[in-house]
């Protein structure tokens, strides 16, 4: 079969369920197109993308710049390895950690790469720099954490399905309840061996779990004042998907033209991945500081690809694309519109219980059992509808669209949803 022979939706997923792993439980939607907003189906229907690849394609589908920029490079030089220079990778270096407000960045691939860069990281600034006796180092987490599928990152994971049958697991690793300060401080206060908070500033998969107002920022103090570092997992709320440039931004009122710079919870370590590259090409970083970043030396950490040419221009054009199309201020601006008008449905719903989420990354709560097939069969019927979403974890579906939407087509998707919410009121 040559691939550019058409396909059936039956015939595309006959072949992923006898030649592929069945890791995954898609929405029985073939894609074969996307641009902007919208992605179209193998029979030629179009929808609304209101997942974003789990808010990867930020920039909306295909955008001509960072495509642009990657079918250049791809036609120039792809790949070196990091055992020679390349001439684009210290331009994106500088061009991130100015954008970002770090001395240095470490380029990966995956999130859960930059992850495991940002652990490592951690453990071994604890060892040469905190003087943690060594094999001793301990970072916190938090309960209903998602940073990636690893054996390692499993390994602190409370999820059974992602972490079940995958061990011996990895040590080193305390779960506190998210949102909780005082916990927080339990753990730090009473441990001199804690190198790291690893935090996602808002839970994405565990439900669009916006933590407390004033939460992070007491986070960071706590860490400062122990010699902790405050570790933000912005993979998924970072590159303006939750109105700022970062979640960890805060109500920092600026939009990215002209940042400040000055964050309301500053990272000591900032990871980044999915939308960086906007959706086109594996691009992830870790960025610190050089009091940090310094105790990495060469030979400590790598991958073949990590910072690769593609990357790297890639990466220059999806940042361009956010400052240039002021993509923080529109998904501000859109996700208050969203979540008003999701609400005035609410008020008059018995189907779904509440609206929550920053900027562009909302979720709603169905209201019906974690086991129920509710939220899942309201997905299909959005399918129907022409858009598509998919549940979190039971009675939770995320709404992320891409951040390039405007206001007619996001007020074109609030009718989608409220009319195919009505159908299952009870
Ligand atoms: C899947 C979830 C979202 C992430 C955060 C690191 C990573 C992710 C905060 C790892 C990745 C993806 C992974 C993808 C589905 C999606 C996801 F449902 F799994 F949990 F978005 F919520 N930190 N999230 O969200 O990045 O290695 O994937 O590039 O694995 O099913 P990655």
């Amino acid at each position: 079969m040559s691939v550019l022979e058409k396909i059936t939706s039956e015939d595309a997923i006959a072949l992923e369920d006898k030649y592929g792993a069945h890791n995954y439980h898609p929405l029985p939607a073939v894609l074969s197109r996307g641009e902007g907003v919208f992605v179209w189906d193998v029979e030629g229907k179009k929808y609304y993308d209101f997942l974003s690849a789990y808010s990867a394609v930020n920039q909306g589908h295909c955008h001509p710049k960072i495509v642009g920029a990657m079918v250049n490079q791809a036609q120039t030089l792809t790949l070196t390895s990091r055992a020679f220079y390349n001439d684009v990778l210290g331009k994106f270096e500088k061009y991130a950690t100015e954008t970002f407000k770090f001395d240095k960045l470490l380029p990966m691939n995956t999130g859960a790469e930059a992850v495991e860069t940002a652990l490592k990281l951690c453990r071994k600034w604890a060892y040469e720099k905190k003087g943690i006796p060594e094999n001793k180092a301990q970072i916190i987490v938090c309960e209903n954490n998602f940073h990636g599928r690893t054996t390692t990152i499993i390994s602190f994971s409370n999820d059974p399905v992602a972490r079940t049958n995958f061990g011996p697991y990895t040590d080193g690793f305390i779960k506190i309840e998210y949102d909780n300060i005082e916990a927080l401080r339990e753990a730090i206060e009473n441990n001199a061996n804690i190198a790291g908070f690893l935090v996602e500033p808002i839970q994405g998969e565990a439900g669009v779990y916006v933590p407390s107002e004033g939460y992070l920022k007491a986070a960071k103090e706590l860490c400062e004042k122990h010699n902790v570092l405050f570790i933000a997992d912005e993979v998924q709320t970072g590159i303006a998907r939750t109105g700022r440039l970062l979640a960890t931004c805060g109500n920092c009122s600026c939009a990215d033209k002209h940042c400040s710079g000055t964050p309301e919870v500053k990272p000591d370590i900032l990871i980044l991945g999915k939308a960086l590259s906007g959706g086109a090409y594996p691009v992830s970083a870790v960025l610190a500081n050089d009091a940090i970043m310094g105790v990495i030396q060469p030979g400590n950490h790598g991958s073949t690809f990590g910072g690769n040419p593609i990357a790297a221009v890639v990466g220059m054009a999806a940042l361009d694309v956010v400052k240039d199309e002021e993509l923080a201020q529109n998904a501000f601006e859109l996700g208050e519109l969203f979540r008003a008008e999701l609400n005035t449905f609410i008020a008059n719903s018995n189907i779904v219980n509440a609206v929550r989420g920053k900027g562009l990354l909302n979720a709603i709560l169905i209201n019906d059992t974690e086991e129920s097939s509710t939220a899942w069969d309201i997905c299909m019927a959005l399918k129907e509808n022409g858009l598509l979403a998919k549940p979190t974890h039971g009675n939770i579906i995320r709404f992320a669209p891409p951040l390039v939407m405007n206001k007619e087509q996001l007020l074109d998707c609030v009718a989608i949803i409220t009319k195919t919410l009505k159908a299952f009121e009870k």
